[in-house]
């Protein structure tokens, strides 16, 4: 019942928080400049910003610009009489309080609205919010993924970057690390430009600004996880990546001493689990002085630290990095599986997924006792709704993979895909609030917009069938993994898009929906509509949950009742015999190039 005893603890907490002031950071009494950070969140399909009591996810860009905003206060990098003091909030689980904001700043003197780490389906939330603060003639400035990859990839400035030009917002596109002072100066002289473009000097990380979050900023994310990215860029070439595109190919890292001080910088404030933000941590070509010194960490200094990591699915291959991931306090990777069709994978120029070797690469993790998320894309141009529905059937019975998530191909702006469609004029849906890869942005050579619509939602309902959930459990039970863990997973995965309708990287605790926080453009509804209609989709969405949460909790009870529960075994756990070919792969064998280590073509079966 852990979720449930979550849901209480946390809401107790937020009662108990609710209208506290926040501190600001660093104040001596003399003239001051107040910085508002915030992370804005999208809308729902109503209109309504997606936020919650306690959101599951920390925002890493929010510590990242919060550490280096932080540093220019300690350094009275403004002068010796000005203090900078800082506001930061995630809106995934926080409503913002726009006037209470205006009227801080305007109290303080100086300051500015900073719109951080905004991506594309961020975007119009985040002019709607920078609206807001520009008509009160406050300067706002937004960065982060949408305006990096817009301006990275496409010959000119989109509509939407444009509107924010004509609001009199200042765009800032590439990294911030030594170049925030600049751009504080700018502020108070009242000579901020529209644009700031780094995109082409990325900073190096060693010694690079350190991510930190206070403490009751973290403790709005539930679990208290903070983040840091031990590095940026991966070498790969997938053409729906941004990340690329933005970050570049070389693996930038940080020094292992600067994650040790990150570490020691949240275990002082009561905090050891971390999300490490690394699009793959296994091509971080520091990682290996980076898990030793956290393994010093944990075996010798006796600090808990906890670790979600994302990697690729060739890092079994590298000697030891499973081994000392689950030794430097991994519980849980993220594994950009993202689909089991070599054709899908090679049309994305994804070739460095071998399919061959994800079950052996998955049993690895499971040997380590780690719990594994897998990505997995739909939407691929060979994809009809009955190849999807034979390759899930197939992932479910011969992959151990944990959780599963499913995502639509999306044209992300930054991207190579979203390049090539907008320069050969192929129409992408204009609203940019779709792109959270939970909508069909684009058409799809073989499937109607609404037979995609229902591919997706039957993927969710196929992969979190209670006989596949039983089945996670067993192999939960016999590999080691934690109870609470995959019972608390499954859950929220299965729950978060059938329930709540939003993904599960989205997903956070009691949902809260805000009358006045509407979409611009969208009416304001009446109270009296309003308030019953929300007791009415509360209850329901309850109710829902803890119909799911009963039926789980029999599901885990009869798998922990079960006195043969550790001679459970199947295809999926059956380790691989070498030089054998998984039947999986005969299936696909005619659509295997043929690549180093590739196996031998047989005859396909199945189609
Ligand atoms: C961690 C992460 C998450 C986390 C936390 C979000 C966060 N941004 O912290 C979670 C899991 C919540 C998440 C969710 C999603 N994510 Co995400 N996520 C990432 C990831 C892996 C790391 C983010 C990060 O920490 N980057 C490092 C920071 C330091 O970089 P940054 O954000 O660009 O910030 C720097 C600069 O931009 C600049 N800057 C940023 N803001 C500001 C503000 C000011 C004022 C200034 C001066 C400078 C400045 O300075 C910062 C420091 O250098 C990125 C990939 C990546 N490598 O960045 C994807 C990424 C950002 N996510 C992406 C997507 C699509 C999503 C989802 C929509 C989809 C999904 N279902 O996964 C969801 C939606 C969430 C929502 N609520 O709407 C895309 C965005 C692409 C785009 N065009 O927008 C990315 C790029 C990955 C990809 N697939 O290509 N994500
Ligand atoms: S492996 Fe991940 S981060 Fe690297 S290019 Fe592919 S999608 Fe992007």
């Amino acid at each position: 019942m852990s979720i449930l005893r979550t849901l209480r603890r946390e809401w107790s907490v937020s009662r108990a928080s609710a209208g506290t002031r926040r501190p600001a950071e660093g104040t001596t009494g003399g003239r001051r400049f107040l910085v508002i950070l915030i992370k804005p969140s999208h809308y729902d399909a109503d209109g309504y910003v997606i936020q919650w009591h306690r959101s599951t996810i920390p925002s890493n860009s929010l510590a990242s610009v919060y550490g280096l905003l932080s540093e220019c206060a300690q350094a009275k990098a403004l002068g010796p009489d000005v203090d900078i003091e800082i506001e930061v909030y995630d809106e995934c689980n926080t409503v913002i309080d726009v006037n209470g904001a205006i009227r801080r700043i305007r109290a303080a003197g100086a300051g500015f609205i900073g719109l951080v780490g905004v991506q594309s389906n961020q975007f119009p939330r985040a002019l709607d919010l920078g609206r807001q603060f520009r008509a009160a003639g406050l300067p706002v400035v937004i960065g982060g993924f949408h305006v990096s990859g817009c301006l990275s990839m496409l010959p000119e400035l989109p509509g939407d970057l444009k509107e924010a030009g004509e609001l009199g917002i200042t765009l800032f596109a590439g990294e911030g690390e030594g170049r925030i002072l600049g751009l504080l100066h700018d502020i108070v002289a009242g000579t901020t430009k529209p644009l700031y473009n780094y995109l082409s000097d990325m900073p190096e990380m060693a010694a690079a600004t350190l991510p930190i979050l206070p403490r009751w900023a973290v403790t709005r994310v539930a679990g208290h996880y903070a983040s840091f990215d031990a590095g940026r860029g991966c070498p790969f070439q997938c053409s729906f990546c941004t990340i690329i595109n933005v970050q570049g190919r070389k693996s930038r890292h940080r020094t292992a001493d600067d994650v040790e001080e990150i570490v020691r910088a949240n275990a002082a404030q009561g905090i050891t689990r971390f999300f490490v933000t690394d699009d793959n941590f296994a091509r971080n070509s520091n990682w290996e002085p980076i898990l030793d010194r956290l393994i010093e960490l944990r075996e010798k200094a006796g600090f808990r630290i906890r670790l979600f990591l994302q990697v690729d699915t060739l890092c079994h291959r590298i000697p030891g990095f499973i081994e000392k991931s689950a030794r430097a306090g991994c519980t849980a990777v993220f594994i950009g599986l993202e689909n089991i069709n070599p054709e899908s994978l090679m049309g994305t120029k994804k070739r460095q997924n071998k399919i061959w070797e994800y079950r052996e690469m998955l049993q690895a993790w499971k040997r380590a006792k780690v719990l594994t998320y897998a990505g997995y894309i739909l939407g691929f141009p060979t994809d009809t709704p009955e190849s999807i529905a034979r390759d899930i059937e197939i992932i479910k019975k011969e992959l151990p993979i944990d959780l599963l998530e499913f995502f639509y191909l999306t044209p992300l702006p930054g991207s190579e895909d979203h390049k090539k469609l907008h320069l050969r004029g192929v129409p992408m849906d204009s609203d940019m609030n779709n792109y959270d890869l939970e909508h069909a942005c684009t058409a799809h050579p073989l499937m109607a917009k609404e037979t995609w619509e229902k591919v997706y939602a039957d993927a969710w309902e196929r992969y979190y069938s209670d006989a596949q959930v039983e089945v996670i459990m067993r192999r939960a039970a016999v590999t080691g993994i934690n109870k609470t863990k995959i019972f608390d997973g499954v859950t929220v995965f299965s729950g978060a898009a059938r329930v709540e309708g939003v993904h599960p990287l989205q997903f956070g605790f009691v949902r809260r929906k805000i009358r006045t926080s509407r979409r611009h453009g969208m009416p304001i509804v009446n109270p009296l509509i309003f308030y019953p209609w929300r007791i009415y989709d509360f209850t329901r969405t309850l109710w829902q949950w803890l119909r799911l949460v009963r039926r789980y909790r029999a599901i885990q009870a009869r798998v922990e009742a079960d006195p043969a529960k550790m001679d459970y075994t199947d295809e999926a756990l059956t380790p691989t015999v070498t030089g054998a070919t998984d039947h999986f792969v005969e299936v696909f064998a005619d659509k295997i190039p043929k690549t180093h280590g590739a196996p031998k073509q047989r005859v396909a079966v199945g189609g």
